[in-house]
């Protein structure tokens, strides 16, 4: 029976060693092919890909799949990722980041989706020596939840006073209304930061007006809003209440321009809006027209692959964050080292990724730059 054994595994390791000099086209030196799979470094995946803010999942979904086959054709690091659907739940987030940490045994977590999601999940991966990477969460705060949390997203206090602001002086605003989802932490963070700019910038807030994710009807906030005559309307919300605010507001003739925060960054809005999306204003990392070779390739390389899908901004993110990760990854020279991967992570510094530059701040908080869009005949444009 021993002995058996013995002649078992050596026949496995004659045949495995044939097969790895088989593999390697003979001259070069045997490498452990066999054992690569196991070496990957697994990252897991928290995100909203169920539901009605899955437009943002998907596109984070498909950014992470093109890094990840490019990562690993390149052959530095490998990278297996795990996926968790949160639904944009802070309960399955934080159930999600449990499972990721103590069963899966990942080595960082990308993720979650909302901001809101992070505040719940955040802390899991802190007390765990576990380093979690939001692609998209702006709201303020993040990083302060420990020195384990990162965000690779222009948090709303470097993107909305930019687009509130050019919005003034292209519209010379005086008097605007406001808009906004009171039970999403990251949309309340977002209001708060329009509202401090507008009263910076000398506008006259003539109504803030409060609705809930997930809410259909939008007339009552709207009609008192029209009978005001604002110069411009601001909403801090995800796209599926954001697009029903600007169809709303354009049937009943309202038809000053729109500026939002982060969750105006996704097509689906155009999609579900229309024609009534044109006018609305929104600041970003993410700028498809950039004459940009690292861009331009992303998109030829994205388009080839999604069915000729053009990347949207949270697309542009998570395929930026798996970068990120990959070069911290080789850097702390560990696929395991939950430690050493937030250490090289926290001292990424001149990262060139298809938002442009980026680096982490003393605080875990992004250094990168913004361009304001605006939507004209369904398209993002530059506001110049
Ligand atoms: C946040 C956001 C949302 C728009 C992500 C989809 O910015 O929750 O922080």
């Amino acid at each position: 029976m021993k002995k058996g054994l013995v002649k078992w595994f050596t026949g496995l390791t004659i045949g495995a060693l044939l097969l790895t000099t088989v593999g390697c086209g003979g001259g070069s030196a045997p490498v452990a092919d066999s054992g690569s799979q196991s070496e990957a470094a697994k990252i897991g995946v928290i995100s909203y890909l169920t539901g009605g803010g899955a437009a943002y999942g998907e596109a984070i979904k498909e950014g992470l799949d093109l890094a990840k086959d490019e990562i690993n054709a390149q052959g530095k690091v490998k990278i297996e990722l795990v996926y968790m659907d949160s639904r944009g739940e802070k309960t399955e987030a934080i159930n999600a980041a449990n499972k990721l940490i103590n069963k899966d045994n990942v080595v960082g977590i990308i993720g979650p989706t909302l901001s809101g999601e992070m505040f719940a999940a955040g802390p899991i991966a802190n007390q765990s020596g576990v380093p979690i990477m939001g692609t998209s969460t702006t709201a303020e705060g993040i990083p302060a939840l420990g020195d384990f949390v990162f965000r690779n997203a222009l948090p709303e206090f470097l993107a909305v006073p930019q687009a509130v602001e050019k919005a003034i002086s292209k519209y010379d605003l005086k008097k605007v209304a406001v808009m906004y989802s009171n039970n999403n932490d990251w949309a309340v963070s977002g209001y708060k930061t329009i509202e401090k700019t507008l009263k910076e910038n000398g506008v006259e807030i003539i109504a803030t007006e409060t609705f809930a994710d997930k809410d259909t009807d939008y007339s009552a906030q709207l009609t008192k809003i029209a009978s005001l005559k604002p110069d411009a309307v601001m909403v801090s919300s995800l796209y599926q209440e954001a697009a029903l605010v600007l169809k709303k507001a354009r049937e009943i003739g309202i038809t000053v321009p729109f500026v939002g925060t982060n969750g105006f960054n996704s097509p689906e809005l155009i999609k579900i809006a229309g024609q009534a999306a044109d006018g609305a204003i929104v600041a970003s990392p993410w700028f498809p027209g950039k004459a940009d070779e690292k861009v331009q390739k992303f998109i030829a390389d994205y388009k080839a692959k999604y069915n000729n899908k053009v990347p949207d901004q949270f697309a542009a993110q998570s395929y930026d964050a798996l970068y990120l990760y990959a070069s911290a990854l080789e850097q702390a020279g560990s696929t395991t080292d939950r430690q050493k991967l937030r250490d090289a992570i926290a001292t990424i510094k001149d990262f060139q990724g298809v938002t442009g530059k980026f680096a982490f701040d003393e605080n875990r908080e992004p250094v990168m730059g913004a361009t304001v869009l605006i939507i004209k005949d369904g398209q993002f444009t530059e506001l110049k």
